[in-house]
Parts: structure tokens; sequence; C-alpha cells
């Protein structure tokens, strides 16, 4: 279902960036790396019509994929910011577009494109969930879990999640840190819903232990291979009876269209701020649904603004794969919204005031605020 009724344009001002710091509640270990504090950049789009919210996703360094904090800051700053600007009145659908000459940079291009989204529909008072194309007012939440210090403290934390209520794990894996993870999830817990996302951290030399997963009645690995080993994750896929599902490899709707037709996927985890952003987005999900592909959304441990627009989009019709759309206190104590996501009995509300739904909260906006600049026209 493409956007069915266009946003009206706003007239920009300027766009202020901040960058933040946010103390996780626990670390978070992947393949990759251990991160204590959530590095994020909120984007404010100012227009004549008020304000609008967007978060770039990106994190301290390109571990997860090539951009990072700087990349993003630099790059908003010197030339995506200044080219919009330029434009004066402009419309969300409009935004990639003229951000396009522009190679790369989808996280940074995403932040702002939905800060100006936001302010549209916040004009128009209507919300992204029903601009987008939301058929659900909740949506079911599963949990991203890190690596923890062994399989026992594993089982603990995923514990921990399921009294909560979330009603799908996720495990991260790496090597050597795989199957007996899985085995003791699986032994502790039966027949839960369960995933394993190793953040390319295999080679198709792993195979054999990937194939040793099978056994587990996993719901689908995510991202097994590197991002551009397209043809090794087809390859890999062939050997494997649990599904494997893309994240880091698709970076827009032509890397999914290709990924599928060379068979390296049958599950795609759809990030906004990975393809470019939320328009992006629905075009990921629309060739999916028409594939008959299952998506689920997938997370950036998004502050308030992101989560609340991931609540948005994984609303979906879709969306038949529960995702990584967990409540704010999973990450953060106290977040920048008023009001944050929360679990209610394992789902998450999908917001339905104007725009994102949520409201900034300055003073806790202002008291992680690390760095802030303000480009004008
Ligand atoms: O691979 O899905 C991922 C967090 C940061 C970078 C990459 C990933 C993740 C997560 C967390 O798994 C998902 C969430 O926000 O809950
Ligand atoms: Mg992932």
């Amino acid at each position: 279902m493409p956007i069915v009724r266009p946003a009206a344009s706003v007239a920009l001002e300027a766009i202020e960036l901040r960058v933040l710091q946010l103390p996780l509640v626990s670390p978070f270990t992947t393949s990759f790396g251990t991160e204590t504090v959530r590095e994020v950049i909120v984007v404010r789009a100012r227009t004549t019509d008020g304000d609008g919210w967007g978060e770039i996703v990106t994190q301290h360094a390109p571990l997860y994929s090539s951009e990072y904090t700087h990349s993003a800051w630099d790059v908003a700053q010197r030339f995506l910011i200044p080219a919009l600007l330029s434009r004066g009145r402009v419309a969300p659908e409009e935004v990639a577009g003229i951000l396009a000459p522009f190679v790369g940079h989808r996280m940074a291009k995403a932040g702002i494109e939905l800060a100006v989204l936001d302010a549209a529909l916040r004009a128009d008072g209507r919300s992204l969930g029903d601009y987008l194309g939301a058929v659900r007012d909740r949506i079911p939440s599963g949990v991203s879990v890190g690596i923890q210090r062994d399989p026992a403290a594993l089982v603990e934390t995923v514990g921990g999640y399921l009294d909560e209520g979330y009603v799908r794990i996720k495990i991260k894996i790496k090597p050597g840190r795989d199957v007996d993870d899985t085995a003791a999830v699986r032994e502790a817990f039966g027949a839960i819903p369960l995933q394993v996302d190793a953040n390319s951290a295999y080679t198709l030399a792993d195979a054999d232990t990937l194939a040793a997963l099978d056994r587990f009645d996993l719901l689908l690995i995510e991202q097994p291979l590197q991002e551009d080993d397209i043809v090794d994750h087809a390859t890999l896929a062939a050997r494997l009876r649990t599904p494997v599902c893309l994240d880091e490899s698709i970076v827009s709707a032509k890397a999914a269209t290709d990924a599928l037709a060379l068979r390296a996927a049958s599950v795609i985890n759809i990030k906004a701020g990975r393809v470019g952003g939320y328009l992006e987005a629905v075009r990921v999900h629309d060739l999916c649904r028409d594939a008959g592909v299952p998506v689920w959304c997938g997370g950036m441990l998004e502050t308030g603004i992101g989560r609340a627009a991931n609540a948005a989009l994984a609303a979906l019709p879709g969306f038949t794969l529960t995702g990584d759309v967990s409540a704010s206190d999973r990450f953060y104590r106290r977040d920048i919204v008023t009001e944050p996501i929360v679990l209610e009995d394992g789902h998450v509300r999908v917001p339905t005031g104007p725009g994102i739904g949520v409201e900034i909260d300055a003073d806790a906006l202002d008291e992680v605020t690390v760095d802030r600049v303000e480009v004008r026209r």
C-alpha cells in the first residue's frame, strides 16, 4: 500500500541537531562490541507551522554500518540540511529526492526526513501511523537480548524479559557463543518464539556451526554473514533449515528486491534508518508483501522519538512477525519523551496523536544533550 494521501509541505526555517548520550540500564553486547551509553542524534525541524522531531540512529563507531555519530553530524550540516533549507517549502515526500545526489548516509537522511514528516503531520493533525498505512492499534513486542557473561546469565536475563511479558526473544550470537547459548535458552524455556542475530560475525566456512542451530527450531537467523555477502547468504540459506533473515544487507528497496531474487533471504528485518527513511521502509514492506515475504521491524536502541515511529511502521499489514519494538525501559531509565513506549500484555500501543504522537520532555532532552548546533536558512 503506497502512501495514499501525501502530507502537506512545510516552510523550513532551521534544523537543529543534538548529540545525546543516554546511559543504558545494562550493557548491550553484540558480536561487534559492548555499549553502555547510547550515543544518538536528535533532529528538530523548525517550520513556520511548528517543530518536528526525528532521530538519526547512528552509533558512536562504524561497527554495525559505515555510518557513525560524527559522519552523520558532518554530512548533515555540510550537505544535507543546506540542500533542504535552500528549497524553502518542502513536502516530506520530496526530502529523499532532494538528498539523493549525496551518496549513502542513509541514517542521516532518514532522521532528517522524519523530522520534516513529523512537522508536516503535526501541522495537519494527522498521525504517522495513519499516514504510513497502519492497520493495528497495538503490536506484539519482542526483545533483543545482548550476549551475556555465560549461558547461565543469558537464561536469567531472558527469564526476566519473559516474566515482563515479551512475546518473542532474540538472542545475539557470535562464534563461540552460539550453539551452547541457544541450547541453554531452549532447555530452560521450551518452545518459546526464539530467533538469533549474528550481526555479520560469520563466513561461509562456518556453515556447519550455523547448520547445528537447525535443531533448535528457531524462527530465523538474522544476518549471519557480511553486509555485501548476498550470494554467500543465498548459498548458506540453501544449506540451512532455519530461515535466513537479512538486516545489515538491506540498505534500500532495491537491495531487498535483489536479495529476494537471489534467494539470499526468506525474511527481512526493516529498519527505517538503515534504508534511508520511513517512506523507503514502506516501499520495502510493500515489495515484500507482494512477494509473500514476511517482515518485522528492527530497532536501533531508539529514544522515544524513533521508538514511537517504529511502532507506527510495525502496524502495517505486512509486519506479520514480531519485531524488536520493546518498551523504552528495556534500555533507558529516563526517556526524552513525556510518554515513553510501555509494555502492556506483551504489546506496545501505536501512538495516535499528531505526527509521531509523542511530546518531547525538554528537561530530559537537555540533561542528555552533549552537543548542539542549529543550521539556519
Ligand atoms: O542488529 O538488530 C540489530 C541494536 C543496534 C544495532 C543493531 C541491532 C540492534 C539490536 C537492538 O538488535 C534492537 C532494539 O533496538 O531493541
Ligand atoms: Mg540485526
